[in-house]
Order: structure tokens, then sequence, then C-alpha cells
């Protein structure tokens, strides 16, 4: 009997192995692969299981790409640490976010080592190291330069307890997407990032991902890309005219009466004098709302403006509304409404008392008293003057460019996607490098004078007033104007945790460059992220900033590719009992150290595999891990006493071997981690039996130790060594199943009479067509279902034998 597995001393000398001799080295000749994790934002509640789980997935693969295809594995980890998670902490701490950024980070970085992944930590980043968010505030000046940056005075999402303005992104349910608090309207004074310039490329460019299907349909619905027209209606007894964008022109003939966004610009102005007290109160009322109040599926609230429009088409009389439910930034701001085919005209056409038309009929006749709107864009056509009797999929299509020629609208394109709001009222962020000159207006910060260094403050936290803690710094604040010289201000505000986010990937290949944000040869040599790995709550923010950003920059020529993230892998998120996320505050954290000190590494880097799918949410239940432990038990026992058997590999060894390498091989492409390792164990109970009853060959049990390693590397590495390998097992090449080693020797093969199955037969596979008859007529005689003249006999090899008779 060999030592028992121990795992302490096994993963310490191989830690200290690999320290002094690192297995992931460049030599300039092997091919690149990026693997890349979503790196962290160091919170100071530390790592736990759930955390470990995507950066064991990223190492397994990134190990999985080093053996199978001898790549040189780019695999960097870095800082996520400006924004406000870490602000937050640090004014809750009571200490400087600087000071507790930086503590967290140590922490983080001494319980992720411990995962032993391949991490380079030459190449690691902080996004608030003055060194990388020169570049963060160099692309905001290219930006800038290029009209993609610009300020705007609006209404903006602001958190009332953040107190801090928000990207649409960020408010969920109308709630802050970081503290949960409902999201009020603020007007402030904001820097816009032109991310609507990018809508088609950002768009279009998804055909090109290896991306989850899911993850493009958000993003998709995201930039809600739609094609319909603009019709302009005259306002009754002036020369205003309402324009709205509708995507249902054929309904034309049904609108009954229209709606304004409250913060449309003829709102108030359309009230006649009766009205005017009401809609003017109504105006207010809305202005506290946020967007997703106001789209929620609420009562429909509305006011009437006492003023009518005419329908262009048919010049018939229709009311003029505000309502909250049409929004101000979509569109015009104004709709048409179709009572008889929209559920929200619909709705409030019925509380308001507005005559309802239908115009598209299913089976060309009216439905009497309507219930709901007929919202199915399939019918034809009725009281629709001219357009009668026609198809209404057709006039869809048509009705833009009719209503173009007849001079009353016009074809158009409408996208969900806003600019993004980049400004924020904060301190821990990156200072935005502009300039306020009297005379010239906004001023970028010379790049060579960058990086704009975020000062020293005495009080960080956020002030309420729309101003950034900055704006009480004179000393910083006073400057002057870069272009001439006259005194100048700042601007104040800081940069969305996201700016540097958006582009950080790109930095982990030429961290140490002060010259460029990433030398031109590098980024050409080692970039883009061949795999990206992280959680699916970046589907939209994350994930399409970066794309901006990188169609950016690959304009400007910084790069040569236009998407950052060629493949992506969303895993679940790791729970607590009954699905509950862990958090500090429900005490039901489980922390990886201790399962780390008891069961070792590797175990924890399987059991976290084991737990389910890894695309899914799995409950944690810490007494699984004794079950990977007792299977590598199982597994070290069965490679050290069988390493010298000198046992000749039969037919059977090898055949085993490559079912599997192919098991094994295609359960990990096609990312079913968690039957990779339920194949372990199968094959594992394989080889012991098969040690058991005549013995197991070296070459089978160094095969399963490679394919194994990627998982628990330390216990590979031991076991590789001790099967004789000089080299480290992470240098081994992967196996390839070949087919027919794998194929079986015998074959089931379907017994017919005149064309219907009756019963199954094993033959060997090379059987003549002749005894695969007779075997096939001895079992249906057998089982007495043969009889009649046998007219004509049929093999087709390994799959039928047909046996047809006359009765
Ligand atoms: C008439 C109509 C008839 C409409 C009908 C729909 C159905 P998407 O696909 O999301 O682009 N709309 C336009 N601007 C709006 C705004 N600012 N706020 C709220 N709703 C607005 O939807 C476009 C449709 O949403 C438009 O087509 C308009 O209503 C409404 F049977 O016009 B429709
Ligand atoms: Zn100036």
């Amino acid at each position: 009997m060999a030592a028992p597995y121990n795992h302490r001393e096994i993963e310490e000398k191989w830690r200290k192995e690999w320290e002094a001799h690192p297995i992931n080295v460049n030599d300039g000749k092997k091919p690149k692969y990026y693997c890349l994790d979503m790196f962290p934002y160091p919170s100071g509640n530390g790592l736990h299981v759930g955390h470990w789980r995507g950066y064991v997935i990223s190492d397994v693969w990134s190990r999985y790409k080093m053996l199978n295809g001898g790549h040189y594995i780019i695999h960097p980890m870095g800082w996520d640490a400006f924004g406000l998670p870490a602000e937050n902490y640090a004014i809750k701490m009571g200490v400087h976010p600087a000071v507790s950024t930086a503590d967290n980070v140590s922490k983080i970085k001494s319980q992720i080592k411990q995962i032993a992944a391949l991490y380079d930590w030459d190449m690691e980043v902080n996004t608030t190291d003055p060194n990388f968010y020169k570049w963060t505030q160099w692309i905001f000046v290219k930006m800038f330069k290029a009209g993609l940056a610009y300020e705007k005075e609006m209404p903006i999402n602001w958190c009332p307890s953040c107190k801090t303005g928000l990207a649409n992104e960020e408010v969920v349910n109308g709630k802050c997407e970081r503290c949960g608090a409902e999201v009020t309207k603020k007007n402030l004074k904001q820097w816009m990032l032109k991310i609507t310039a990018y809508a088609d490329r950002l768009l279009n460019d998804l055909d090109k991902l290896d991306w989850p299907e899911k993850v493009k349909k958000m993003q998709t619905d995201w930039i809600g890309k739609s094609y319909g027209a603009e019709v302009d209606f005259p306002v009754e007894g002036s020369d205003e005219k309402i324009t709205v964008y509708t995507t249902r022109p054929d309904t034309l003939h049904g609108a009954t009466f229209m709606v304004l966004a409250p913060e449309h610009a003829l709102a108030a102005k359309l009230a006649t004098p009766e009205n005017k007290e009401a809609v003017e109160k109504y105006i207010y009322e809305a202005s506290m709302k946020s967007n997703v109040d106001r789209l929620q599926d609420k009562e429909k609230t509305g006011v009437f403006t006492g003023t009518y429009a005419i329908n262009p088409l048919n010049g018939a009389k229709v009311p003029i509304w505000l309502s909250d439910y049409v929004l101000a930034d979509y569109g015009t701001g104004a709709i048409m409404c179709v009572p008889a085919h929209d559920d929200r005209d619909f709705e409030f056409a019925r509380k308001f008392n507005i005559p309802i038309i239908q115009v598209i009929a299913k089976d060309g006749k009216e439905i009497e008293n309507m219930e709901e709107a007929y919202t199915d864009a399939s019918g034809t056509m009725i009281n629709s003057g001219e357009w009668n009797g026609m198809e209404s999929a057709v006039l869809k299509k048509e009705a833009p460019v009719m209503i173009e020629k007849m001079g009353i609208g016009r074809k158009t394109v409408n996208y969900k996607l806003r600019d993004w709001v980049f400004s924020r009222q904060r301190y821990w962020g990156e200072p935005i490098p502009i300039v306020h000159c009297p005379k010239c207006g906004c001023v970028p910060v010379p790049e060579d004078q960058l990086p704009l260094l975020l000062p020293e403050v005495e009080s960080y936290q956020p002030t309420g007033t729309g101003e950034s803690p900055l704006a009480d710094i004179d000393w910083w604040v006073n400057t002057t104007c870069p272009v001439c010289g006259a005194p100048a201000k700042r601007e104040t505000n800081t940069m969305p945790q996201w700016a540097g986010s958006s582009w950080y990937f790109l930095r982990y290949v030429d961290n140490k460059n002060d010259k460029e944000l990433v030398s031109r040869e590098k980024a050409d040599k080692y970039l883009p992220v061949d795999m990206y790995i992280g959680g699916v709550e970046h589907a939209v923010l994350h994930l399409l900033y970066s794309r901006f950003y990188t169609k950016f920059l690959c304009d400007i020529g910084v790069i040569d590719f236009d998407e950052p993230f060629v493949k992506l892998f969303n895993q679940g998120m790791i729970t607590g009992k009954n699905g509950i996320k862990m958090s500090k505050s429900k005490g039901n954290v489980v922390s990886p150290d201790d399962l780390v000190r008891d069961y070792g590494c590797d175990s924890l880097r399987m059991y976290e595999l084991f737990v389910g799918p890894p695309e899914l949410d799995s409950e944690w239940d810490d007494r699984g891990i004794d079950g990977v432990n007792r299977f590598l038990n199982r597994f070290w026992n069965l490679v050290m006493d069988n390493k010298d058997s000198g046992v000749q590999a039969t037919k059977e060894m090898v055949k085993v071997r490559h079912k599997m390498i192919h098991e094994i091989t295609t359960r990990l492409e096609n990312f079913s981690l968690n039957t990779v390792i339920s194949g372990f164990m199968e094959y594992t109970n394989k080889m012991v039996d098969m040690a058991r009853n005549g013995g197991i060959d070296k070459e089978t049990l160094q095969t399963a130790v490679i394919l194994l390693a990627p998982f628990a590397p330390h216990i590979g590495e031991e076991l590789w060594r001790q099967l004789g390998g000089t080299d480290s097992v992470f240098h081994a090449v992967w196996p390839v199943a070949d087919k027919a080693a794998m194929a079986d020797d015998e074959k089931e093969v379907a017994v017919q009479v005149n064309g219907k199955t009756k019963l199954v037969v094993t033959v060997p596979v090379d059987i003549s067509k002749e005894d695969a008859i007779a075997e096939g007529k001895k079992a249906l005689e057998a089982a007495g279902k043969l009889s009649g003249t046998v007219v004509k006999e049929i093999y087709v090899p390994g799959k039928i034998i047909n046996i047809v008779v006359k009765p």
C-alpha cells in the first residue's frame, strides 16, 4: 500500500515548485490564448465560495488550453476599485477609500492565491492607480475631441441615498442598482458619452460573437432598434404641428386621440385657459417620477389640454392629452393613440371615454363590444378609406413610404439606446479631465498633463447638492485655461465605475507602458480576449460599454479589432440554502478558507464544479465536498497502487482509455463541467475494477492524470511525476480519442420480419452476412417469431437483419 493522499503536503510542495519554476511561460513561439475573468471590486467582505466558481472555471479552461494546443495563456487579474461600493464601504468604516481599498486588495489577493490559478500577477492592474487612470482619462479626452463626450443639462436619474446621478442601466425597477433606494429625477448638467453613435455597429456586430444567445438578445433589446414612421399632426387653430413616432402607421385611421409626454415642449402651451391649472399640476407631478415608475403597469393617469389636432390622413379631429405613459426621451415624445389595437391606448380610452375605432379585422368582421385591444398585426383593413381591404402586415411595411409621398410624414428608425450619463457627483472616481474657461468653454486637460490626479480631501462624503466633494477644494478647482491662460475652473464630477472596466482588459498585456495605453505591437500579438468568464448580471452594462470603448479605440487606431471578447461564458451564482444570495447580512456566507484547510484546494476546485451546471445558479452544501474528496483519495490510491505494476495494455484497457478521453473532452468543450467531474468518478470506478481484475496499464493511468490535471492541478502534478513524468504535467499533450480504439467489438442489430423490428441481437462488428442472418433467424425462432416461407434475407451491416416471408 502506498502512502495515503495528503493534500496539505502535496499542495504546498507544488505551490512552491510552480512559484520557483512557472509553468506558463511565453517563449514567443507558442500561440497565445487570452482567458479573462471579470475583475472584482475589492469589497471588505473577502471572497466566498461563490466567487471561487468563476475563477475555477476560468482556470480549468486556461489549463486545458495550455494542454490542448500548447498555448501561452494570458490569464491576468486586477481590481475594479473605484466607484460606489468601495466608497460606501469606506464611509461606513470611517476610513479613506484609498486606504480601505488597498487593504481589501491585499486581503482578497491572498484569498485568490489559494485557488492556485495561473494568474500572472506581473500583469495586475488597479483602476485607481494613476498610471492606469491616466489612460481612462486619455480615452475621455479622445472621445471629447471626437465629439463623443458632451455636456448637457437634463433631468437624470438621481439616487437620493447614494447622492449621485445614475445611468439608465443602473436603475433596476425604479430602484438604485447599488443600494435599492427609490430613484428620482434631478436636473443637472451632465457629461454624456454618445454611445448612440455606435448603435448600429453594436447591434450588427453581435452576429460576429460566440456569446450565449440570451446575452445577445438582451443587448439587442437594450439597443431596441425599431422601424416606423413619423407623422405630422397639425394643431387645430394654430401653426404648430405635433410629430408622433409610430411603428404602426397602418393604423392611422384608427387614431382617435393623441398623447404627449408631460415634458413635451408643447405640453403647457397647448392648454386652453380652462385646462391650464390641471395641466400644470399634472406636468409638475410627472417630473417627480422615474421612467420605470411611469412605465409600470399601473392605472393610467392623464389630463386633457382642451386642444385638438387634425389627423392628416382623413382630417378627423383628435383631442390632445398629456399622460406620463408616454416618455419624453423616446421617439418624439408624442404618440397617436389607436385604442382598438394598442393595450395602453385601449385602457386610457376606456378610462376617459374616448371613442375606439377598429381598423384591422381578423375575418373582415368588426368586433362587437371590444373587451380588449386587438393587438395582432394580422388581418384586413377596415374603416380605413382607401386602405380598406389591404393586408395589415403588408400595409405596415408600405405605409411609411406612402406617408412620405403624401407629405404628411416620413419613414424613420428609432433606438431605445440613450446616450450614456457619464458624470457622478462622488469623490472616489477618476476626475473628468476638463477645464471650464469663461472664454474658451470646455477645454480638455492637455494629454501630456495626464493623469489629472484625484486630490486628497478632508471630507469625501457625498454632498447631496449635486456637486461632488471635489467642488469644495478651492486650490484644486481654481486653475488656468490650458488654451488662453485665463482663470478657469476644473470640472468637479468624476467618472462612473464603468469607465475603468470598459477597457481594462487591453491594459493587462502592457500594464507598465507609460507612453501608450497599449503598444500596437502587444495589442496585435496578445489581444483580443479569446474567452471571457463572468456573471450574467453584466449582460448589458459592462459588456455593452466595453464593446463601445473597443470600437472607439479601434476607430482611432489604438487597436486593430473592434470586438473585445470573442467568446463569453456566464456562470450562474452559488447561493445559500433555498437559493438565497450569499450575503453577510443574511449570515449565509461560506468562506473557502476552512474548506481549503480541511480538504485542500483540489477538492474545493472540483466541488465548485460538481455542485451543478456551471451556467445555472446552484445551492451550496458543504457536505458534498466529502464525496469529491473521497473520489480524489480513490484516484490517488488507484494510481499509486498500480503505477509500477508493469501490466501490458489489453484491448479492453485501450478502449476504456479512449472512451474516457472522448467523454471528458467533449463535456469539457461543451462547458458541461459538472458532468466532467461525474465522468471522472465513473471512469475511476471502471479503472479500479480493471485494476482488481488483472491490473491496469500505465498509459491509461497517465492519460487519466492529464485529463484530471486542469481540475485538480496539485494531485495531477504529483501523480504525473509518480508515473515517471520528468517535466510538468501541464507541458504534456492533451490526449486525442481514437475512434477506432473506442469502437465496440460487438454491435446491437435490429432483427426484422417484413421490415418490422421484432427483437435485437448482439453480433461481432465484423460478422459476415451469412452468419448475421443465421444469428437473426435463430433468435427469431427461439422467440417464436418466425413463420411462413422465407423469400428474401437482407443484412445492413451493423444495423438491420431483415427476413422477408410469405405466409
Ligand atoms: C400607434 C400605434 C398603434 C402604436 C398600435 C402601437 C400599436 P417600439 O416598438 O417600442 O418602438 N410610442 C412611441 N413613442 C413613445 C413614447 N415616447 N412613449 C411611449 N410610447 C411610445 O414602440 C413604438 C410604439 O410605441 C409606437 O407605435 C407608439 O405607439 C408608442 F396599434 O403608434 B404606436
Ligand atoms: Zn480659455
